[in-house]
């Protein structure tokens, strides 16, 4: 089994967290052929984004999500998903949610972090849409230590970096604490910072990604 993609990837990271937590160490490899977009690369990924999965039958697989619940499915250890129908499908729920609608607005907070070139209506707007998605999410967060039920699941698996990505991007547009007035998202958080797999390797993640972020671009 092969994980291509870099720690600086919250998509990338969601998945060493899911084999991790299946009691798999999954390294983080370099795409081949220079690059995600490299000829190499794109026969295991066309879509030319991290992460990539080959399996052990040499069979590649794209989308983080997707990749999340085949681990689920083909590596021994605790289950990701929930065996009640409800619970598997307020977790599945909890991961699209943060895929259809937050991560969306990481992209135009992301564009702007240059206060000099900044445009304002699409931060403003970025800002109120991020809000709102983490209004949803608190919603139908559990109100534990995890996002449904007492184990860990795929949702904190996929929720965890995602917010870490966030939260070292918002303070740039003054948001330091993202989940206040959010009192289950806040429990979640905390606890996740401190679990054995969410921890360590969330904490990874944001060191790889606040490097990449200091890096300078083309
Ligand atoms: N929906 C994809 C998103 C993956 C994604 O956007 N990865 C970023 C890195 S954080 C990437 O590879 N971007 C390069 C590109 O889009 O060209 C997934 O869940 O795997």
């Amino acid at each position: 089994m092969k994980l291509y993609g870099s720690p600086a990837s919250p998509y990338v990271v969601r998945v060493a967290i899911a084999a991790k937590a299946k009691g798999l160490d999954l390294p983080y490899s370099d795409a081949p052929g220079g690059g995600i977009k490299s000829l190499e690369y794109l026969a295991i990924n066309p879509l030319g984004k991290m992460p990539g999965l080959t399996d052990d039958n040499g069979r590649h697989l794209a989308e983080s999500s997707v990749i999340c619940e085949y681990l689920d499915e083909t590596v021994k250890g605790p289950a990701l998903l929930p065996s009640d129908p409800y619970d598997r499908a307020r977790v599945r729920l909890l991961c699209r949610l943060i895929d259809l609608y937050t991560m969306k607005e990481i992209g135009p907070f992301f564009r702007n972090m240059d206060p000099s070139k900044r445009n304002q209506a699409e931060v403003d707007a970025a800002k109120e849409a991020y809000m709102a998605s983490l209004k949803h999410i608190e919603h139908y967060l559990g109100g534990g230590d995890y996002a449904c039920g007492d184990q860990l699941s795929l949702a904190d698996c996929v929720l965890y970096p995602s917010f870490i990505t966030a939260g070292a991007v918002l303070p740039a547009f003054g948001i330091t604490n993202q989940f206040e007035g959010l009192p289950k998202l806040t429990r979640w958080w905390q606890a996740m910072s401190k679990h054995a797999v969410t921890g360590p390797l969330g904490k990874q993640h944001s060191e790889a990604f606040l490097a990449f972020m200091k890096a300078p671009r083309a």
